[in-house]
């Protein structure tokens, strides 16, 4: 079969023999965001008719509050996993704990976690722009047959089986990585099947777009700000061009297509930042570390980060490996 015309389903098979002693489960679990994403594609496209067919809005027809985009989302995605019986324990931006999953026979017998942003960048629905999930699994670490603690969760990104986002755009895609490289699949909306449309994706090792809201930029630590007017001033490449959609994996997507860096750093008024090291920084920093990238919190490599809360923030420069140092240069020069 030539290549655009792997659907996603015989990839996931296909590459379930690159893991030696694999017993499908990482295949299942893959299978099952695919069936999860297509879901939650399917629902974001209906949000345009909120008004018009009153399927949604603060009401439905029964008098039931209608939920909102992200919490349907989440539940999707939860659901999906619970059913099919594949990890044993979830962790989401949309809740405060994790979830134990106990599984058949409550035998605690599942082996992988999974963390995620069920639908990021939600507040940009109304205005019809891109949104997207992002997840990240790992091999639990404490014993099978047991349920899963807050260990489980918070491990080093390093430690990461797979990662990936789904961008639900003008067209819905499933990237996703399990250490082997970083392949991309477009859903054909008539069929309902994900295709390999971007095999093997690379970020180039210079781009030409810096993405950052540079609304805050008073509030900026030196090192940020001598960056941005590296950005801005001539050189070989530069002035690079600033495009900021808000929306953290629209963002990261085009500048992996096109080349470039992301930044969400610390600022006065919060040192830490603004996105989660475990479900939106370590997941896009195993992601473009594949395509040959680099992810830094501007002093250190994220995926070498010990995490200490679930829901912990961290300053975030994702993007072209030599962007990522440039900044990394400016912000030790500032220190
Ligand atoms: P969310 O997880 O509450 O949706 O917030 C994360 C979003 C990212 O998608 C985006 O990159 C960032 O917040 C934008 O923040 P800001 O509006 O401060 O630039
Ligand atoms: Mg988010």
């Amino acid at each position: 079969m030539e290549q655009r015309h792997i659907t996603l389903g015989e990839f996931i098979i296909k590459k379930q023999t690159d893991f030696a002693y694999s017993t499908g489960e990482l295949s299942r679990l893959m299978n099952s965001i695919r069936l999860a994403a297509k879901i939650v594609s399917q629902k974001v496209n209906q949000a345009g008719l909120v008004d018009i067919s009153g399927s949604f809005g603060k009401e439905n027809i029964q008098g039931e509050d209608q939920q909102k985009l992200d919490v349907f989302a989440n539940d999707v995605f939860i659901q999906t996993l619970i059913n099919r019986e594949i990890v044993c324990g979830i962790a989401s931006e949309e809740n405060d704990d994790f979830i134990c999953i106990p599984g058949r026979d409550k035998s605690y017998s599942n082996k992988y976690v999974l963390l995620m942003d069920p639908l990021d960048g939600s507040s940009n629905i109304d205005v019809n722009v891109s949104v997207g999930t992002i997840f990240s699994i790992y091999h639990r670490i404490s014993p099978i047959g047991t349920p899963v603690t807050k260990e489980d969760f918070l491990q080093k990104g390093v430690n990461q089986v797979a990662a990936g986002y789904v961008i639900y755009g003008s067209s819905t895609m499933l990237v996703y990585t399990t250490g082997k490289g970083l392949n991309g699949f477009t859903l054909d909306p008539a069929l309902g099947t994900f295709f390999l449309s971007h095999p093997d994706m690379k970020i180039k090792e210079e781009g030409y777009i810096y993405s950052i809201n540079e609304g805050n930029y008073i509030q900026f630590p030196q090192g940020v700000k001598d960056y941005i007017k590296y950005c801005q001033a001539e050189g070989d490449n530069r002035p690079y061009t600033a495009r900021y959609i808000g929306s953290l994996v629209a963002d990261i997507h085009r500048n992996m297509l096109k080349g470039g860096i992301y930044i969400y750093p610390g600022s006065a008024n919060r040192p830490e930042g603004k996105l989660r090291l475990l479900y939106e920084c370590n997941p896009f920093a195993f992601i473009i570390e594949q395509a040959g990238g680099k992810a830094s919190d501007g002093f250190r490599r994220i995926m070498e980060i010990e995490p200490t809360e679930l829901h912990q923030r961290i300053p975030f420069f994702c993007g072209s490996k030599k962007m990522v140092t440039d900044a990394e240069a400016c912000m030790q020069n500032a220190k």
